[in-house]
């Protein structure tokens, strides 16, 4: 697998799952300067010219909850995602999917829009921090419960970039808690390093 990515981005999230994967895999970076991004190669990986995309043979995957998903997927012996058949499988994805509904509560926080909760798919700000936490609370330390899975890294990359990085939510207790767990995870601290191009590998 192969890992498109530019520093202190969304690439986070793909650079964690890939840690936490535990394969080994290549990472290029794609120099938005000088415009890489909007190459006709790239294009064809991922026809948005955004970051992150992973490339793996012939396959292209982009949207970094699609690629948590590949991953978890590819690296079955790293247990990242419950199989087809086990009862975990409906909440992982809930969460996992539920993730949208967080990018758009942020959208609508930082440009102030107003929507009547009943009409945006995401309800409202405070239903979607509070849902997440009502899980925490009702069974952590993951949001499966015992299980860490790439659900996590979606829902607690989230909540990590909403809260320590954008600074636009305020967590509630299990939630800030929760961020500490994911962020002391060894492969986010790693991923992180990479995510900002600390390692100068
Ligand atoms: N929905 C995408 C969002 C990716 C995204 O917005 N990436 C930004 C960097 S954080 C980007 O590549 N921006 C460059 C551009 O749009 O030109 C995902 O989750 O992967």
């Amino acid at each position: 697998m192969k890992l498109y990515y530019a520093p202190k981005t969304r690439s986070l999230r793909a650079f964690w799952i890939l840690e936490e994967a535990g394969r080994p895999y290549e990472k290029e970076e794609v120099d938005f300067r000088a415009g890489k991004h909007q190459s006709p190669e790239y294009h064809r990986i991922n026809p948005m010219e955004k970051v992150p995309a992973l490339t793996d043979g012939e396959v292209s995957v982009a949207e970094s909850a699609a690629i948590c998903a590949y991953v978890a997927e590819r690296c079955p012996e790293a247990n990242l995602a419950p199989a087809i058949g086990d009862p975990l499988r409906g909440r992982y994805l809930h969460w996992s999917f539920f993730r949208a509904n967080i990018e758009a509560a942020f959208v609508q926080k930082i440009a102030n829009v107003q929507i009547p909760p009943s009409q945006a798919g995401w309800g409202d700000f405070d239903r979607v921090f509070n849902a997440i936490d009502e899980a925490l609370v009702a069974g952590g330390p993951w949001i499966l419960g015992e299980r860490f899975s790439a659900a996590d890294v979606l829902i607690g990359g989230d909540l990590y970039f909403g809260s320590e990085g954008m600074k636009i939510v305020a967590l509630k207790p299990a939630s800030a808690a929760y961020v500490r767990r994911c962020t002391e995870r060894p492969a986010f601290k790693r991923a992180w390093a990479l995510n900002q191009n600390e390692t100068g590998a």
